[in-house]
Formats: structure tokens, C-alpha cells, sequence
């Protein structure tokens, strides 16, 4: 980006609107003409449609709205999937790989959809056509040359349907590893570890009606206005109903400030609702401290709490207490940010409520503390009470689409033992017992050799893991890389000895007469029928894809019906049926009209810990100590991106326009490095012995608290250490690198 090219707005006071609805007929008419965008907007998380491929918002379960059930980002979403464009073998032949990687992010993403399967040779430039039975073969030689299973590394981006995603773990388990990073590990692990050991099951306890009934909602290191924009609704409406809506976040997020509902006449005039009742802008990892100080000035108050509860449900109540009293409230105040008097004050609020939903999501789960900060996001709501009751409950807010259903289905690098032990039971085969790499893991084990061939059912895994260039080593020296994906990214182009492309269907093309299923955010899975004509004869579908490379890799082995599953998805399901609790039935219940509810323990007031009971846990707060010269950076999605997919260059509702490297300033900050708006700065930092820098950055004022900055992901994955993780949960930590400014010489 050139820097003068940059400008800045102020930021907007309210999010969707008309602007939103324009933006989204825009981006999709612009990529799929009238007939089929408008075919794929209409049937967007319709009951006979499909899901979208953007968040893992839920739908609604009762009436879905008749216009829409989308966002404007969920139209981005499919517009760059239905899009007309697309990569022939003219397009490789043209350019080279060095060539391509001159281009920008948005600039690969808008060259279309992969319309046949590529091949890139030792030592060769140039991505080459190849057949379907050629490429995996050329995989499966791969594979079975290897000295163990362990040195492959099959990871999953979180959009491959239920379907795909079972098949491809009992692949991959029949091969012989664990080896199964997904993206989870760097998005939501450290939610499902705090909630499995507090609470005894690592997924949400509410439902959707649970917003219409609670009397507060919290929303922590979350910006739905952009990420989960139909959040937006129910946010709206719960607060119609009297909750008080609390948000927590260094920055004021416009989507959380204000919102005018595209669908309501009252949107479509102008007239914003106010969401957020109070404002709490913490420093970066500054929550840990806060919810202590909250519980703390809880305590205080006296009789706020819900004893019969915590008496019947709960274990460590008292040490907690006795670990509260030690606390020194100034000291807590100091760590966050946020005065005393605000959090009293927000004490005050929540006396007497005894309905409380907390949600959250990358905010809290980057960081390195991120477990012990969501288990005490957990001690308030046990103090409170608000757990397996109407109204109340748990909400970390899943990213991708179906996320979730990827874990259900197997899709872990630590199985339980029960889950391998129904894989034995019903396929004939011992699953490997010890676990496997997960993505961190992965990306060390690769660039040390340890790990040979790198496999991804979706994704990006080079522009969304940490540590660009060690992660790019790490990739360049594999044997063999091979990418199934539906758009060109980077990842494609930093590659092993060979590379290998399988271009797959997409959510929104039709798979025959065939559908799969998702689960969403809240636990219900339900169909996803594609309905637009795939761009190319040349695409199949992932569970295709899995099965045939099986077959390749495993021949007859161990009697498993490959072929059976791609005559009709029943057949898999008939077997994820029989192997994964929740799931009996299966092929009956996904059809009902809006799918059904998986059991979760903690919605019935039930909590699968090993006492039965929810724990109290007792961490410390932890400062992470600056110097005079460091700074705690946040990296963070623009309101144009789903990911490393680039939209476009604007974050309409922050108020910055055709740039994206860009660094989110506090003015006293610029102040004292006597920096001024649209000066130029590399961003650097050592870990690790290890020296990083991002390089030309252009600085823009934002109300963001002191000693924090904010830039975009991926951009700033540079700066990401790979040895810098969550304890226990070991997700990258992405919300709090040190890092160091310096302006440019120009
Ligand atoms: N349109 C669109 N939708 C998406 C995605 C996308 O890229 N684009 N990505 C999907 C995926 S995979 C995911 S995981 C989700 C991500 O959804 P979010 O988690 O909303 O995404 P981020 O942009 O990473 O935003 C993190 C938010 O946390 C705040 N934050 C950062 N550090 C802290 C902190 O220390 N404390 C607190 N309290 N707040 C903090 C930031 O200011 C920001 O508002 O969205 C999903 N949906
Ligand atoms: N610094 C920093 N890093 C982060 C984050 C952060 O907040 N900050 N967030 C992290 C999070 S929360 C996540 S979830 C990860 C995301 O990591 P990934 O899931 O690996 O990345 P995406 O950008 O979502 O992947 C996009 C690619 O997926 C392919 N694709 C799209 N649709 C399909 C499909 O239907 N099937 C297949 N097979 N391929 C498809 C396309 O080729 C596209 O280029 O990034 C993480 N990285
Ligand atoms: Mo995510």
C-alpha cells in the first residue's frame, strides 16, 4: 500500500443500516451477475438452503426472515465463493509462482475460483494441470514413503461439513497419526479447555432464546458488528426485552455502540439502537484483572450472590473467597485500565441479577492467560448462579462456520479415549493411542524436520498461523504441501518440494442431489444443500475428495466402505449415527426442518467434571511488564476480510479507508514518540532470540487505551512469536505481542 493512498474518516456511530444491505447486493451482483447471486442470497440459512460460509452465528429456530437471513459479511462471504471467475490452466501457465506472489492477499483472492486440480513439480515455477487420479496418487506415494504416519500433517480449516470432516479424521486415524491441527487450535482452544475443566463440556451452554431472557449480557474481546453481524439482532431484541448489554474491549467497537437493523423499518430511516448500556474499555489483557475487581466489589457489596447454587453445584467456593480477600482493588483497577468507581459501579448493576450470558471470543482466547481469564469470566456467572438456567450461560462465539462440528466429528489432535475407542469398535481398526501434533506443534515439527508432508482440507495456513517466515521454512521444507481450497492464497505459493492444488465445491454449489450438515455456534446441526452450478466439472466435493484419497493411500485396509459413502452422504452418517454420542438418528433428525439440538450437559444444570460439580479456579492476575519504548499490539480483523480472505480495503466502521497496514494509536502514545497521523513506522520485536519487523505501517490516532496498539491480521503475523502460546491451551498468542515502533526514514 502506498501510505498517501491511505485516508481516515471518523468512526461510525452505528453499524448496518442501508449502507450494509447496497454493499452487499454490490459484491455479489459485481462477482455473480443478477440471476445467480440473487439465487445464492435467497437461500443463504433458509431451511431448504445452505449455511452460510461466513460466522457460526445461529439461526434462528423458529421463523427465519422471509427477505434475508444474512449480513452484509455473509454476502461478502458468498460472493467471493460464487463468484463467475475463474483459474484455467491459461491463468498458471501465465504466471509464475514468484509472479503471483507479488500480489496482495486481495489481489490472489479476486482472481476466482480453482477450477481443476494443479500440480507444481520439484524445482519447477509454474503450477501445471494434472488428473484427479494422477494427483492422488502422486499423494498417496507420498504418504506411504514416509518412516511413520507421524511425519504427515493433515490439517482443517473450519468450514468442511460434518460429513467431510468425519470421514477425513477416520482417514487419517486409519493411516496411522493424530496428526490433526485445525484452526481451532488458534481460535477458540483455550474456550473449550477452561470450559471442560470448570464446567465439564467445552462448548456454550445458551441457546438463541437464552438472549431474549437474560437480564444481562456481557460481551468480552468480541466485535460482532463486524464478525458475527446477526449477533447484532439479537442483541437488539434482547435489550427491547430490558437486558442490560455490558461490553468490555479496549476499543468502542461501532457494531456494540450502535445498530440499525437493515430489516426494520426504523433501520431502513436511520434510527440506530443503542446496544451497549455500559463501556468498560480495557487495557489489552487487562480482563483477568477486571472480572477479579467485579467479583471482588460483588463480595463486597454482600449478598449478591446465589448460595443455594453455589452450595449445590459448585466445588472451591471458599478458597475462592478467601483468594478474593487478598486482592487489592487499586492494584486490580491499575492492571485493567478501568477505575474503581466504573467497576462498583457495574457491581451495583449486577446485584440482583441472576440472569447473566457471557460472551466472548478472540479477545479473551489469544492471550496467554487466555485459559485462567475465561475460567473467571466462569467463577462470576457461578457466583451469580447463571448457569444451566433460562437466560443465563456461556457464550464463547464461534468463527468459522461450522468450527465446531469439526471438533464433534473427531477432528482433534488429542481424542478422547472413548471417541477412539468407538472408532475401533466400529471400523475394525486400533487408532493410533498417543496424541498428535496440534497446529504450533505442527509447525515446529515440520521446520524440524520431524514432519514431511503437509496436508490441508481448507484454509490458509501460512498467512494464518504466527511467525510468518518461520512457518514459511517450516513449509518450504516439506517434501510434499497439498492444499484442498477453493480460492487462491498464499499458501499455495510457499510451498514444499512439490506442491499439489484439489479444488473443491463450495458451500454454495450444488453436490449432486447431495447435502451435508454443520453445527453451529449453539449446538445444532441442520442440512446445507448447495444451489448454485459449480464453476468447473473439474471441482468435488470434500467427502469425495476424502474418500478417494483413502482409497488411494489405504486401498481395501481395514474393510472401510469408501466407495458406499460417495454413492449417497446417508452412509456416513448412518456411521457417524452409530459412533458419536448425540448423533443417533442422525439422517432422520437433520432433515427436520432447522435440525436439532446436540445434548449439552451444563443447559440441563449438569456439569461432567470429574466431582460432578463446577470448580471455582483460583489464578493470579499477571501483568505483562513493558518497557518505556514496547507497546501491547492486538491483531484484529477489518470490517473487509473473513480471515486471510481480503474483501477489500476499507474498515468502514473504524473509519479507515484503502489501507490495511495500518497501526491503531493512542495519541499520547504518538505523543511521546513524537509521531503524527499517516507518519510511516516499521514495527519490530525480539523473541526468542529471533528479531521481527513489519515494515511500513502507517500510524492512525484511535481512541485505544495507553501503552496498546491494534493492527490487522495477517498482516502483522509476522511479528507473532510461534513459541508464544497460550498455557495449556497452546493458541498462538495474537492479542498481546510486545512490539516496538520506529518511523521510517523516507
Ligand atoms: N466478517 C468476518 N466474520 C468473521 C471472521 C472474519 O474474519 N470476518 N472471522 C471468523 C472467525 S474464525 C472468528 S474466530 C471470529 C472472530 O471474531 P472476533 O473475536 O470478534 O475477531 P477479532 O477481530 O479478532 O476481534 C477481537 C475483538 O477483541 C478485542 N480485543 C482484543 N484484545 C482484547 C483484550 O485483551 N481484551 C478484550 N476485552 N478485548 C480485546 C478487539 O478490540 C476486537 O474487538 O469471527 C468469525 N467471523
Ligand atoms: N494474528 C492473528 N492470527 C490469527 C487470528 C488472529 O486473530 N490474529 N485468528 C486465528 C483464527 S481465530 C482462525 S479461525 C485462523 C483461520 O485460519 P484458516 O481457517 O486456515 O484461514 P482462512 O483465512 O479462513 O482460510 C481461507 C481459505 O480457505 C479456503 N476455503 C474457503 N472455503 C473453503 C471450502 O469450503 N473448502 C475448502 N477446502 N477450502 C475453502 C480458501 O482457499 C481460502 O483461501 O486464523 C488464526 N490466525
Ligand atoms: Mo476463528
Amino acid at each position: 500500500m502506498k501510505p498517501e493512498n491511505l485516508h481516515t474518516g471518523g468512526i461510525k456511530k452505528s453499524a448496518a443500516g442501508i449502507p450494509a444491505v447496497l454493499i452487499s447486493f454490490k459484491k455479489v451482483v459485481g462477482e455473480a451477475g443478477w440471476k445467480r447471486g440473487l439465487k445464492a442470497l435467497g437461500h443463504m440459512n433458509q431451511k431448504k438452503g445452505f449455511d452460510c460460509p461466513s460466522c457460526a452465528w445461529p439461526d434462528p429456530d423458529d421463523e427465519r426472515s422471509g427477505i434475508a437471513e444474512y449480513c452484509e459479511n455473509g454476502a461478502k462471504a458468498i460472493a467471493e465463493e460464487a463468484t463467475l471467475k475463474k483459474l484455467t490452466p491459461d491463468f498458471f501457465a501465465a504466471n509464475s509462482i514468484a509472479s503471483l506472489n507479488e500480489l496482495t492477499d486481495h489481489e490472489l483472492g479476486s482472481k476466482g475460483r480453482i477450477a481443476q486440480p494443479m500440480y507444481l513439480p520439484a524445482g519447477g515455477h509454474y503450477y501445471q494441470p494434472i488428473s484427479w487420479d494422477e494427483a492422488f496418487r502422486k499423494i498417496a506415494t507420498a504418504l506411504n514413503s514416509l518412516s511413520s504416519p507421524d511425519e504427515a500433517i493433515f490439517y482443517t480449516s473450519g468450514r468442511t461439513s460434518n460429513e467431510a470432516a468425519f470421514l477425513y479424521q477416520l482417514f487419517v486415524r486409519a493411516y496411522g497419526t493424530n496428526n490433526l491441527p485445525d484452526c481451532s487450535n488458534m481460535c477458540h482452544e483455550s474456550s473449550g479447555v477452561a470450559l471442560n475443566e470448570s464446567l465439564g463440556i467445552g462448548k456454550g451452554s445458551v441457546k438463541l432464546d437464552d438472549f431474549y431472557k437474560a437480564e444481562v449480557i456481557i460481551i468480552l474481546g468480541q466485535n460482532p458488528g463486524t464478525n458475527h453481524p446477526r449477533m447484532l439482532t439479537a442483541l437488539q431484541k434482547a435489550k427491547a426485552n430490558g437486558a442490560l448489554i455490558v461490553s468490555i474491549n479496549p476499543l468502542p467497537e461501532t457494531g456494540l455502540m450502535g445498530f440499525r437493523n437493515p430489516q426494520q423499518v426504523k433501520g431502513i430511516l436511520g434510527i440506530d439502537s443503542h446496544l451497549t448500556d455500559v463501556f468498560l474499555p480495557v487495557r489489552i489483557n487487562g480482563d483477568m484483572a477486571l472480572l477479579k475487581g467485579l467479583a471482588y466489589a460483588l463480595w463486597q457489596l454482600g449478598a449478591t450472590f446465589d448460595d443455594e447454587f453455589i452450595r449445590e453445584h459448585t466445588t472451591g467456593f471458599d478458597a475462592y473467597i478467601e483468594h478474593l480477600k487478598e486482592q487489592d482493588p487499586q492494584h486490580l483497577s491499575a492492571a485493567c485500565g478501568i477505575h474503581w468507581q466504573q467497576i462498583m459501579e457495574l457491581a451495583h448493576l449486577l446485584k440482583d441479577k441472576k440472569k447473566i450470558i457471557a460472551c466472548w471470543a478472540m479477545g479473551l482466547t489469544q492471550h496467554r492467560n487466555a485459559v485462567d481469564t475465561i475460567k473467571e469470566l466462569v467463577n462470576l456467572l457461578l457466583l451469580k448462579g447463571s448457569i444451566g438456567k433460562e437466560g443465563a450461560g456461556t457464550c464463547p462465539v464461534r468463527g468459522h462456520s461450522n468450527v465446531q462440528g469439526d471438533r464433534t466429528m473427531g477432528i482433534y489432535e488429542k481424542p478422547p479415549q472413548v471417541f477412539l475407542d468407538a472408532l475401533e469398535r466400529n471400523f475394525g481398526f486400533k487408532p493410533p493411542q498417543h496424541h498428535g501434533y496440534d497446529t504450533v506443534d505442527a509447525i515446529k515439527a515440520m521446520h524440524a524436520g520431524r514432519a514431511a508432508v503437509f496436508f490441508a482440507m481448507g484454509g490458509n495456513f501460512l498467512s494464518a498461523t504466527p511467525d510468518t517466515e518461520y512457518t514459511a521454512e517450516a513449509l518450504r521444507n516439506c517434501l510434499l504441501t497439498v492444499q484442498v481450497s477453493t480460492k487462491l492464497n498464499r499458501s499455495h505459493l510457499v510451498h514444499g518440494r512439490e506442491a499439489i492444488i484439489l479444488p473443491c465445491l463450495a458451500r454454495s454449489d450444488k453436490d449432486g442431489g447431495q447435502f451435508v450438515s454443520c453445527e453451529n455456534s449453539m449446538g445444532v446441526v441442520q442440512q446445507s444443500k448447495g444451489v448454485l452450478e459449480p464453476v468447473s466439472d473439474q471441482l468435488l466435493s470434500e467427502p469425495v475428495i476424502v474418500c478417494r484419497l483413502a482409497k488411494a493411500v489405504l486401498g481395501a485396509k481395514y474393510g472401510i466402505m469408501w466407495d458406499r459413502y460417495m454413492q449417497h452422504y446417508d452412509h456416513i452418517r448412518d456411521d457417524i449415527a452409530r459412533t458419536i454420542p448425540g448423533f443417533e438418528n442422525y439422517n432422520e433428525k437433520v432433515r427436520q426442518p432447522g435440525g436439532f439440538y446436540l445434548p449439552n450437559c451444563n443447559r440441563d444444570g449438569k456439569f461432567d467434571t470429574a466431582t460432578a460439580k463446577a470448580h471455582f479456579n483460583i489464578a493470579p492476575v499477571t501483568m505483562i511488564d513493558l518497557a518505556d519504548d514496547e507497546l501491547l499490539m492486538m491483531t484484529i480483523r477489518s470490517h473487509d476480510q473473513f480471515n486471510t480472505t481480503v474483501y477489500g480495503l476499507d474498515d468502514r466502521y473504524r473509519g479507515i479507508y484503502n489501507g490495511r497496514r495500518v497501526i491503531l494509536m493512542n495519541q499520547a502514545d504518538m505523543n511521546t514518540r513524537r509521531l503524527k497521523k499517516g507518519d510511516v513506522v516499521d514495527i519490530s520485536n525480539d523473541h526468542g532470540g529471533r528479531h521481527r519487523v513489519a515494515e511500513q505501517f502507517v500510524v492512525v490516532p484511535y481512541p485505544i487505551p495507553a501503552q496498546c496498539v491494534a493492527t490487522y491480521f495477517p498482516e502483522a503475523n509476522v511479528l507473532v512469536p510461534v513459541d508464544s502460546v497460550a498455557e495449556k491451551s497452546n493458541t498462538p498468542v495474537s492479542k498481546s505481542v510486545v512490539v516496538k515502533v520506529s518511523l521510517r526514514s523516507q
